[in-house]
């Protein structure tokens, strides 16, 4: 068995402050409205919070865009309120992890208001900084958000700096020792502040293939992904374990990281036992149906890939380390709306999707709403739409030959949007998320879908969510559920997941129904207890018919169940 962390056993749950909860009804969510509903996440049983950038920024990427990481940006309060936060999450048991964007600044930073003064200074060295093919970028590698990578430096006529993102985000030369002593530097200072550790931003791009030559195009325009950059970049390792043994380690940090595309013979060496994050995210679910060409080309995802997806990965991984199991964050659509299709769209079938991802094997992360079950928004126009990436493959789309009307049920299926909305606490005037207009429209469900309705109700999706944490931390089941061997079960079934989790003292058996119509599942087992139920009422309660050898589970329409065998 793998050797026992501190943070195994909790769940942690990801705040996008921006749209979390606004205490002075500016419209924009802040810290003091955080702090005010640490009691709400302490009561769900969070024991790990991560939050999105809360750090100085011109929002060109919504925070993801840092000009100053010694300073809190005022939208969101003041440094005195991150400490305050910081010391009311320590009373409660609360550990806080930060965001950390260290791929790139912003264009505003005062490192790169040097390097535009003096490109051949110390500061021009911070960054990407080449020269161009008679006034053509340096190579052919496309931007995340769309267009190059290089970006002309204002007053030169062949001088070009690296984005891997927007332009007004540019890279970090971590080839520079300069610039990583400043990282380390700046993450030491945030551990001494209190915080238990972060979530490491788009990490995987800090290393580059320094050939800077063009690859084979992908797209008309050209240009080829970052991906295919990436595959050929070599020795991001030497970065990351220095960062761990100069920042990390020596406090023991909890580090998380955003890893797309990295090598899966390289996990080991991600979060093995010297591994150099704590863990990383399981994307494994969310790559599928994507397409090289944009949202426009993408196919719709069964929950039967789902499951396909999470039991590849748990294969490969869970005897190295614990990836971090999600259905959705702020880059991604609703879970619900994305892996459920239309008829298991309810209660029951949220209860059902959630009941999957947590009692899968891993680190469970919820993003904030999704223990509510908010759902994707219904987007009438573009002009509702902020999001940067969102806006780009709306352009794609476009120039694709996709009308406006085509264009936009596109990007609404899987824009960043859909999960930046506020947060519904309430029916009452803008979801009970802030006094004032919020920066981004509310979903139209809140009278339907938030906190206070689903508090007092115990056959809520909340309450069905409080009922899987608390199993992490359940005195008789919280070691199987924690580091239990996940093995499929009943593989070859449509519209079904199962699996065990096999742990030392108990075997418990994982039955989803994915589908409207009754089925009957025989189980070579008997069964001792019914441990989960997504259906509450008496009325509904599990059929068992036990035989020579075995057990019939009788499922109703979209049941989830997890069994003591
Ligand atoms: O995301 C990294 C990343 O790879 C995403 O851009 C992803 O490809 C895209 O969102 C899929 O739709 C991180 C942050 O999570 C994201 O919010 C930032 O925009 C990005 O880094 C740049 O910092």
């Amino acid at each position: 068995m793998m050797k026992k962390k501190w943070w195994h056993g909790k769940t942690a749950y990801q705040i996008y402050p921006k749209s979390f909860m606004d205490a002075d009804g500016d419209g924009i969510g802040d810290l003091k409205g955080i702090t005010g509903k640490l009691d709400y996440l302490k009561e769900l049983g969070i024991g790990i919070v991560w939050i999105s950038p809360v750090y100085q920024s011109p929002f060109v990427d919504q925070g993801y865009d840092i000009s100053d990481y010694y300073a809190i940006d005022p939208s969101f309060g003041s440094m005195d309120d991150m400490e305050c936060l910081l010391k009311e999450a320590k009373k409660r048991g609360i550990a806080i992890v930060m965001d950390l964007v260290v791929n790139h600044c912003s264009d505003q930073h005062a490192w790169f208001q040097a390097a535009l003064k003096d490109p051949f200074g110390k500061y021009g060295k911070y960054f990407y900084i080449k020269e161009g093919k008679n006034g053509k970028p340096p190579c052919n590698w496309r931007s995340y958000f769309g267009g190059s990578v290089w970006e002309k430096l204002p007053g030169y006529d062949n001088l070009f700096y690296l984005h891997m993102f927007a332009r007004e985000q540019p890279d970090l030369n971590w080839e520079n020792p300069e610039v990583r002593q400043e990282i380390y530097r700046m993450i030491r200072w945030w551990l001494d502040k209190g915080i238990a550790g972060f979530r490491l931003d788009a990490i995987i791009n800090i290393k580059k293939d320094l050939r800077f030559a063009d690859l084979p195009a992908d797209r008309d325009d050209g240009m080829c992904s970052p991906a295919a950059m990436l595959a050929q970049a070599d020795g991001i390792h030497a970065f990351l374990q220095e960062m761990k043994q100069e920042a990390f380690a020596p406090y023991e940090a909890f580090t998380i990281g955003e890893l797309f595309d990295f090598r899966e013979e390289e996990l080991e060496r991600y979060i093995g036992e010297d591994g150099c994050f704590e863990s990383i995210f399981d994307f494994a679910p969310h790559m599928l149906g994507a397409s090289g060409r944009g949202w426009y080309d993408r196919t719709p995802v069964s929950l039967d890939e789902f499951r396909d997806a999470v039991f590849e990965s748990k294969a490969v991984s869970q005897r190295i380390g614990m990836m971090a199991n999600i259905i959705e964050n702020h880059d991604e659509p609703r879970g619900v709306s994305r892996y459920l299709p239309e008829c298991g769209r309810d209660e029951t079938g949220k209860k059902l999707l959630a009941g999957i991802s947590l009692m899968s094997f891993g680190l469970p992360f919820l993003y904030q709403g999704q223990e509510i079950g908010m759902t994707n928004k219904h987007f009438q126009s573009i002009r509702e739409v902020d999001d940067i990436n969102t806006l780009d493959e709306y352009k794609v789309a476009l120039e694709h030959g996709f009308g406006e009307e085509e264009a936009l049920q596109i990007i609404s299926g899987m824009s960043r949007d859909n999960a930046r909305t506020p947060m519904q606490w309430s029916s009452g005037i803008h979801a009970g998320f802030s006094s004032g207009a919020p920066w981004l429209a509310e979903n139209e469900n809140y009278g339907e879908i938030n906190v206070e309705e689903q508090e007092g109700r115990a056959d809520s999706v909340l309450s069905f969510y409080k009922e899987l944490i608390a199993l992490r931390t359940d005195p008789e089941y919280a070691m199987t559920v924690v580091y239990g061997l996940q093995e499929p079960f009943g593989r070859d079934m449509a519209d079904f997941t199962g699996f065990y989790r096999k742990g030392t003292k108990h075997t418990l058996l994982v039955l989803a129904n994915c589908r409207a119509k009754e089925r009957e599942v025989e189980v070579l087992h008997t069964v001792r207890r019914v441990v989960l139920n997504n259906y509450v009422e008496p009325a509904d309660c599990v059929r068992i018919r036990p035989f020579e050898g075995g057990s019939r589970v009788v499922m109703k329409g979209w049941q989830f169940l997890t069994l003591e065998v």
